[in-house]
């Protein structure tokens, strides 16, 4: 780990080194589950959880103190934001969940009300920080999160499609017989129903799987071989967040598993490239779009280095189902 590296200080000119702090605004089911996983990989010195619920809050991290034996991260609640300050990373789960019946758009303005009294706060006190978002609508709060901060467009980030991808390369590598780590694939897009699978990217060992998977141990060639698989692993990606709180109510610990991943890159300055929510203008063709989707980006410790100008290497289709995420998103963004 890297835990005892200094984060750049604020302000130019400024001698005084911080620790590597990051903060998690939102200690609920995922938030929670996003401290546990950072704090296995000791990746950070200090790690500070802010939530409204002040004794929700204290249980959590005195419980987490609690395994401090075990960890070189120490955790700690915020009273105010003023405990945030110098944070290289701020990870926003804060925000209420659809109720029955609530339409995408109906959180939406509930969630961007609670970002009135959250990211104003934590940009003060971290001027450099980078902002990754988790709340949902994830694109839409990105979007917002980044317009309400200052910030540069490759400082503030949504963890977007990234679980979908994890998910995706779960269940083909499940059906295919083998292991999800040897398996490459991205789903892009909006974190949600348009979401879509750059599937002529999909790798095995580096072989694109079109071209291998009938070699592979559990292929069925039947059912629409390769299109038919990923056709119907990808609709299974966009049920899986409905089945699992179906079934637990939340979820929770593959997104954590997620925003460690990113976080990690973040702080190791790993340079990998990951598909996560970021502004679609990056990318040459779309530069009149004023949306964030999710979309392959190389990602160090100043946020998104390079955004990967995939689209002259997308078949039509795909080319076609990224416009389509950005008019569904878009569509969103102009209603009053
Ligand atoms: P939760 O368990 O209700 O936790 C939300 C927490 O936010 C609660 O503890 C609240 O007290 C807290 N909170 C509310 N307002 C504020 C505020 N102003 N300042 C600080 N804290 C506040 O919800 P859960 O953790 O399950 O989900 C949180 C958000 O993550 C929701 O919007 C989910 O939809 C979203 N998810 C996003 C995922 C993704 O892939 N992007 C995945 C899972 C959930």
């Amino acid at each position: 780990g890297d835990a005892t590296a200094t984060s750049e200080t604020s302000g130019a000119g400024s001698e005084r080194a911080y620790p590597v702090r990051v903060t998690i605004v939102g200690a609920g089911d995922v938030g929670v589950a996003c401290a546990y996983n950072l704090l296995t990989r000791s990746v950070c010195s200090e790690l500070v959880l802010v939530d409204v619920l002040k004794d929700k809050l204290k249980g959590h991290v005195m419980d987490l103190q609690h395994g401090g034996a075990f960890s070189s991260t120490r955790v700690t609640a915020a009273d105010s934001y003023a405990d945030t300050a110098h944070s290289t990373v701020c990870i926003i789960t804060a925000g209420v969940r659809q109720r029955p019946g609530e339409s995408r758009l109906e959180l939406m303005a509930r969630n961007a009300e609670l970002f009135k009294h959250i990211i104003p706060p934590l940009v003060e006190n971290s001027p450099d920080t980078l902002l990754l978002v988790v709340s949902n609508p994830v694109d839409l709060l990105t979007n917002l999160a980044w317009r309400m901060s200052g910030l540069p467009r490759h400082r503030v980030i949504g963890s977007g499609t990234y679980l979908d991808s994890s998910r995706f390369q779960t269940l083909i590598a499940q059906a295919l017989g083998i292991d999800p780590i040897s398996v490459q694939a991205m789903v892009l897009g909006e974190h949600g129903d348009s979401s879509f699978v750059y599937r002529s990217g999909i790798t095995v060992g580096g072989v694109p799987l079109r071209k291998c998977f009938d070699m592979l141990p559990q292929a069925d060639s039947s059912n629409g071989g390769f299109d038919g698989l990923v056709d119907r692993v990808h609709k299974q990606v966009v049920q899986a967040a409905y089945e699992v709180i179906e079934l637990k109510g939340y979820t929770n610990w593959a997104i954590g598993s997620a925003v460690g991943s990113i976080v990690s890159a973040i702080l190791q300055d790993q340079r990998k490239v990951v598909p996560i929510s970021t502004a679609a203008c990056a990318l040459k063709g779309l530069e009149s779009s004023d949306v964030f989707l999710s979309l392959p980006c190389v990602l160090g410790r100043n946020g998104v280095l390079e955004t990967l100008q995939i689209l002259p290497y997308m078949d039509e289709d795909e080319r076609q189902q990224l416009r389509q995420s950005i008019a569904v998103l878009e569509e969103v963004v102009k209603k009053p």
